[in-house]
């Protein structure tokens, strides 16, 4: 092996390196939000979030709501201090309900 093979060698073993540490970042920095549900209200409504981010909706009010993004999510009906999970897996603006209320929206904007 000449030194300059020897080079290249080693450059894309660092290369392979990299890429591995990039793949453990990413992961390691999901991170989990929250929305609360309270007096008719998703607060905060509007939300920005990365891929691989999950997002826990609880409701603080005393009768029952949902949270319903049209072919993306559904809730059950969440009675008072329930909660719903969802991990966002693809990016876009994910605008979402109650399906009881439907004056309460939100939006969840996925980069
Ligand atoms: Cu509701």
């Amino acid at each position: 092996m000449t030194f300059t093979e020897l080079g290249r060698h080693a450059s894309s073993l660092v290369m392979a390196a990299a890429i591995v540490t990039n793949l453990g970042i990413a992961r390691a920095h999901a991170e989990d939000f929250k929305i609360t549900i309270d007096n008719f209200t998703f607060s905060p409504a509007e939300l920005k979030v990365k891929i691989g981010d999950t997002v826990t909706w609880t409701n603080h009010d005393d009768i029952p709501h949902t949270v319903v993004s049209a072919g993306k999510f559904r809730s059950k009906a969440m009675d008072t201090d329930n909660d719903f999970s969802f991990t966002f897996t693809s990016a876009g603006d994910y605008k979402y309900f109650c399906s009881l209320h439907p004056h309460m929206t939100g939006m969840i904007k996925v980069e």
